[in-house]
């Protein structure tokens, strides 16, 4: 490797949701404990440490976990309180650098190469941040530590729950080599299928297979293999994620059949997309509306505006001068959206749009 070694942190909330609900709730301390919604079909969220020695995990159907588990508690997800503590845990990120990642509300990659403070050690950091969180929101994390994302990541899932794992320069040769192709992030069940009818089985197996061989089995992915199994990632920290788009839609059980009723659901959907678009701090050119009806076709409308927004009454406006009675000519109304698009970084408060360019119109079915 060239240069000089980069230092990033992986950080991830053990039984993110579980935890939460165990630490609002005394009387499901110490108890297995699923997450997930209620119905037949359900499915386990994420399950306490106390139900996973059970083999209750996530994404497993709830009938089968309360086999496995009969005195499994189940709780409902509360995404607000698990919003509130993930902005909680990306403050005391972005005290020690600005290159945060988040991955989801519970995980994030960190680059503190050159922290804001904390001095130079990023093991001292990982337990800094590891204790701020604590203290900040009374639950425990997991770090790992290391030279580039992959290796982070792969040491934060060494040692679970309340760990921190450092992989040195040095271990990583014999760490890889021993480590099954399908314990790779991002290297699935069919992959790891497909590598094992190469005669691929771990990181010593993928390191023995020359690249280009990789590459034509797996295309790009297949030079990612490679590469990490030579402990090289060079992928940066990214700090702003292109989002594409935010929306929020609403269906409804009783159809709207007027321009009013629809109109009347717009400063709804409007504040949901200003909550999304302030959580990821950004502000939308493009406004697009979206019905559905009770056929199922459906009609966008845009408007791009000559300055973004992000405000709900903006939002709102923009919609609404989408919203005209053609629309709703004869039709009833099942579902409705509203997405910002062309996003831009949110800056200085925005004003109201006055200078609509003319929508267009895209009808799909
Ligand atoms: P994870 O970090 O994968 O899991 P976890 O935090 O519950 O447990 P661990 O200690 O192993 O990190 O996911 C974070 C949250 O995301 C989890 O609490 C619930 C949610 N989630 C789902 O909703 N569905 C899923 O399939 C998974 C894996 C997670
Ligand atoms: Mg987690």
């Amino acid at each position: 490797m060239t240069g000089a070694l980069r230092k990033i942190i992986h950080v991830d909330m053990d039984a993110f949701y579980a935890s939460v609900e165990q630490r609002d709730d005394p009387h499901l301390r110490g108890q297995p404990l699923a997450v997930a919604w209620g119905g037949k079909r359900s499915v386990v969220l994420t399950a306490s440490y106390e139900a996973r020695p059970y083999g209750v995990r996530s994404a497993m159907p709830l009938y089968r976990a309360l086999e496995r588990c009969p005195g499994l508690r189940v709780v409902e997800p509360r995404f607000d309180a698990y919003r509130e503590v993930s902005r909680q845990i990306r403050a005391v990120f972005h005290t020690y650098t600005a290159l945060v990642e988040p991955l989801s509300l519970d995980e994030a990659y960190l680059d503190v190469s050159d922290p804001r403070t904390g001095g130079p050690s990023a093991t001292r950091i990982a337990q800094a941040i590891k204790a701020q969180i604590r203290a900040h929101t009374g639950l425990n994390a997991t770090a790992g530590v290391s030279v580039n994302k992959f290796l982070a990541k792969l040491a934060s899932g060494m040692n679970k729950p309340d760990g921190l794992t450092v992989i040195l320069p040095a271990q990583v040769h014999d760490l890889l080599a021993a480590l099954p192709v399908e314990d790779f992030h991002g290297i699935g069940p069919a992959t790891a299928a497909k590598l094992a009818g190469m005669g691929i089985r771990t990181g010593a197996d993928l390191r023995a297979t020359p690249e280009r061989t990789l590459h034509a089995r797996f295309g790009v992915l297949g030079s990612h293999f490679w590469r990490i199994a030579h402990g090289i990632d060079d992928r940066p920290v990214e700090p702003d994620r292109p989002h594409k788009s935010v929306g929020t839609e609403e269906t409804y059980a009783d159809d709207l059949t007027t321009v009013h009723a629809v109109q009347s659901r717009l400063p709804t959907l409007a504040s949901g997309v200003e909550r999304r678009l302030e959580r990821a701090g950004l502000a939308a050119r493009t406004v697009v509306l979206k019905l559905r009806y009770d056929d199922r076709s459906v009609v966008t409308r845009r408007v791009t505006l000559p300055a973004p927004v992000n405000g709900a009454g903006d939002l709102e406006r923009a919609a609404a001068s989408l919203l005209t009675p053609e629309l709703l000519a004869g039709r009833t109304v099942r579902l409705a959206g509203i997405t910002a698009m062309g996003l831009t970084p949110a800056g200085t408060p925005t004003t109201q749009p006055r200078l609509f360019t003319v929508p267009s119109d895209t009808n799909a079915d």
